[in-house]
């Protein structure tokens, strides 16, 4: 049984999404998100485990395919919207999607998978209304499959059951008091646990209210602020960034409505990346909110959390959440000492099940007890977990996202001009890290502008390099390794 989708009859009448101006109680979401199950299920008596990819814009239709993909027993894969063909095709082949669900404005885009066989194409807008029966779904069944980049190779399906997902939701709605009168603002990508558990599913959990924003946009967020409906609002440091940049630029008179309006907001949550302590400030001066710092990752959902009552702390991301067990350890994974730095491990029924077809890397991603290895490097002091950084330079985050610096490189080096190169993150006081590349040429007929267009077929925009230096070498050590470290320098100086 999907627990989630049990609790929405509790809710019937209450509204469970607003998008693009229309409201929909839990009710229709139930009856909209059957009719697609069942045209779905297409005369199966359950999917077992098939993976349907969707590609809508974030909005009802979502939520109605990814609830129908989970009432007819299938593994749900969002794609997303910023990523090139090439991007949408890796997740599809390695995920061996057998539906792909589109809405109108992603047709052309997708029409070159048309000629893949043994998969259904399905239009979002031409689901009709269909009598049947739904399966039982187990708890313990395959859910979800959502991709991460890691140091090696391409990016992972990070598969989750519904177990862990309603692990991800409870921990959450319990820890941070989401009840039914709440109503949150999501403008977060839909293809990532943030936007997807933290903000969708727990609102969905609790019958509370979600709206979506498909775009980010400072205005329309204020806009929407200014009606005092929203109580709850989560996003990553960058959106926090560009909305107090935005707020510096207006009027006093809207400065101060929008202030009025903040002040009335029950919980501001801040992840996925690092929280400047100057972004924590500044946001405190205009809406009067210390923000609740978090820290998460696909594979684990929340796992450590400032408190919902009681100080939060700036630049420390708090303690374990309930349900979460979190230990730091050393290189050989023995917990060390009180005071000391080291990788954070989690365990616990949030932790994800598997990566995808890859059962090498999932061994690969535990201790022999079972514990998760995050890479994040962390102390424990004066009662508050705090991030140092990462055991790989080869992972930057840039706006919330994740990305494998490995995987620029390989695209890098594919370019016909391109005899070598190596990808850092800069640190950047908006973006968290902004992408840099070092190129070395192996033609003086490289021009960047085609170099910039070549890559857009190539890499979602969040991936690009904003910055590009040429050198005749890269920095190495005595065993000719690239030291990134050295090169990360070259470009904080250039
Ligand atoms: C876009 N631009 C950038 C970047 N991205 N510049 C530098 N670095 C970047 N990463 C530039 C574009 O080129 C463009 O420039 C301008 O910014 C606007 O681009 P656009 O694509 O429209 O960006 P946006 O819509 O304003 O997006 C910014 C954003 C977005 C809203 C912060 O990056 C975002 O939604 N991030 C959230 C990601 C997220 O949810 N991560 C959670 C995963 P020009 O105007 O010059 O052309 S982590 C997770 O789920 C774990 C579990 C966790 O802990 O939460
Ligand atoms: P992702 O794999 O996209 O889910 O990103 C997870 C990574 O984001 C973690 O491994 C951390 O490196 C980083 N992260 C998430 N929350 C925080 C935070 N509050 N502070 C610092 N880093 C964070």
């Amino acid at each position: 049984m999907i627990t989630l989708i049990q609790n929405a009859t509790k809710y019937s009448d209450r509204i469970a999404v607003k998008s693009k101006g229309v409201s929909y109680t839990y009710q229709q979401l139930l009856y909209i998100s059957k009719n697609i199950a069942i045209e779905l299920l297409n005369g199966k008596s359950n999917l077992n485990e098939e993976r349907v990819a969707f590609l809508v814009p974030s909005g009802f239709d979502y939520v109605a395919i990814q609830w129908a993909i989970w009432r007819a027993g299938g593994i749900a894969v969002p794609l997303c919207d910023k990523h090139p063909l090439s991007s949408i095709k890796y997740i599809i082949d390695d995920t061996k999607s057998s539906i792909i669900i589109s809405s109108s404005e992603f047709e052309s885009l997708l029409s070159p998978l048309r000629e893949l066989t043994d998969v259904r194409f399905l239009a979002s807008e031409k689901f009709s209304n269909k009598d049947g029966a739904l399966p039982d779904i187990s708890s313990s069944q395959r859910a979800m499959i959502l991709y991460t980049s890691g140091t090696t190779g391409n990016p992972k399906g990070v598969v989750t059951t519904h177990d862990n997902i309603e692990a991800q939701i409870t921990s959450l709605t319990s820890s941070w008091q989401w009840s039914k009168n709440d109503y949150i603002l999501n403008v977060l990508p839909l293809h990532h646990v943030h936007g997807i558990v933290n903000v969708l599913s727990c609102a969905l959990w609790s019958g509370a209210c979600c709206q979506f924003l498909p775009k980010f946009d400072a205005d329309e967020i204020f806009n929407i602020f200014c009606k005092n409906e929203v109580n709850v609002f989560m996003a990553v440091p960058t959106i926090y960034y560009k909305l107090i940049a935005r707020w510096n630029e207006l009027v006093v008179e809207d400065q101060k409505k929008i202030t009025e309006a903040l002040k009335k907001f029950r919980l501001m949550v801040s992840g996925s990346a690092a929280l400047p302590v100057s972004v924590m400030k500044n946001w405190k001066q205009i809406s009067g909110h210390d923000l609740l710092e978090r820290y998460g990752m696909t594979e684990i959902g929340m796992a450590i959390s400032n408190p919902y009552e009681g100080e939060r702390k700036p630049g420390y991301i708090g303690q374990a959440l309930s349900g979460v067990s979190v230990r730091l350890t050393d290189e050989n994974d023995n917990q060390i000492e009180m005071g000391s730095s080291g990788e954070i491990q989690i365990k616990g029924e949030n932790v994800f099940k598997e990566y995808w077809d890859n059962s090498e890397a999932t061994q690969d991603a535990f201790t022999l007890d079972g514990w998760f290895k995050t890479g994040d490097v962390a102390v424990f002091e004066n009662g508050s977990y705090r991030i140092l950084g990462r055991n790989s330079v080869d992972i930057i985050k840039s706006g919330g996202y994740k990305i494998s610096a490995l995987e620029i490189e390989e695209i890098l080096r594919s370019y016909t001009h391109i005899k070598d190169c190596a990808v850092v993150g800069i640190a950047d006081e908006e973006w968290g890290e902004i992408i840099g590349a070092s190129l070395i040429l192996s033609s003086n007929e490289f021009i960047i502008d085609d170099l910039k267009s070549w890559l857009k077929d190539k890499l979602p925009s969040y991936k690009l390099p904003r910055k590009y230096i040429f050198q005749e070498d890269l920095p190495r050590n005595v065993m000719g390794k690239v030291t990134k470290n050295e090169l990360k320098k070259i470009f904080f100086d250039n």
